[in-house]
């Protein structure tokens, strides 16, 4: 069951971000309206936010999941601990957004006790958008913003508490920025995934989800407690889903788009 979620609104110089897409930059006011409809659905889902205040330094900053990973503490009777979260901060691999990870950590200080708090280390980068949960295992993707020593750094992490993992390398594919741009998990053992990542021998053992080729961008959806949230527009997909019996929410999401975001990015969940 997620709880809460830390957002932070889009800045006004949001359209200085990085970004490989070719749609044009995005229009402020409309990305400020879509992420308030995004939190209303966050908050539909029965999540409580923690709201960041938008941060001009770093255009890219609303794209808060980059920041952090939250992992769930196993209950361990052995060890006497409950039940808890712990956060890996991340060092992400954008030199321009290395800086955003601060003021995250600021807030998750407040929010969970100081052992909670990891931190990938140097030479390591990791970028919380190559990391996908799915039940008691993580996925983690080599890519352009997380390296072998971040994704190792994570892996012995979660390891120690109990979770498998496997790294899936999407280094070289152009239309996937993170692993998560084609990978989501829908719970009940249900991965969605991309054509071009579908065939991957780590996702054997887990009932695949193949978004249309003409929906790809719909692949980067989130589940919560009993709904998905989707980006609007992919029909096809959002009957998949919702043949599984999950609510769907779909959210028009382009001005995230136009800079690589996502729905994941947007938040920061546990
Ligand atoms: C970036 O290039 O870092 C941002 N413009 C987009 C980040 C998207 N984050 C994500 O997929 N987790």
């Amino acid at each position: 069951m997620l709880r809460k979620a830390i957002v932070r609104p889009p800045t006004a110089n949001f359209s200085e971000g990085l970004t490989t897409a070719d749609f044009g930059p995005p229009d402020y006011r409309r990305a400020l309206a879509q992420h308030e409809a995004y939190c209303a659905a966050l908050e539909q889902c029965g999540l409580t936010l923690v709201r960041l205040e938008a941060d001009p330094n770093y255009p890219d900053s609303c794209f808060v999941e980059d920041t952090a990973v939250m992992v769930n503490r196993k209950d361990n009777a052995e060890s006497g601990r409950v039940p808890g979260v712990m956060a890996m901060l991340t060092r992400p691999g954008a030199p321009t957004r290395a800086g955003e990870v601060e003021s995250v950590r600021a807030v998750l200080k407040q929010l969970a006790p100081e052992d909670a708090l990891h931190q990938i280390l140097p030479p390591g980068t990791l970028d919380g958008g190559d990391v996908c949960e799915a039940g008691d295992h993580y996925f983690i993707g080599l890519s352009a913003r997380t390296n072998e020593s971040g994704a190792a750094q994570f892996a012995n992490f979660v390891s120690a508490h109990g979770y498998t993992t496997s790294f899936v390398d999407i280094r070289g594919m152009d239309s996937v920025l993170h692993l998560k741009s084609g990978l989501a998990y829908l719970g009940e053992n249900r991965l969605v995934v991309t054509e071009a990542l579908a065939a991957r021998s780590q996702f054997a053992g887990f009932e695949t989800v193949r978004v249309p080729r003409t929906e790809e961008y719909a692949a980067n959806c989130l589940r919560i407690n009993d709904c998905v949230l989707l980006a609007a527009g992919h029909d096809r997909f959002e009957q998949m889903v919702r043949r599984f019996g999950i609510r769907t929410i779909a959210i028009e999401m382009s001005e995230f788009q136009k800079m690589d975001g996502g729905l994941s990015c947007l938040s920061l969940r546990w």
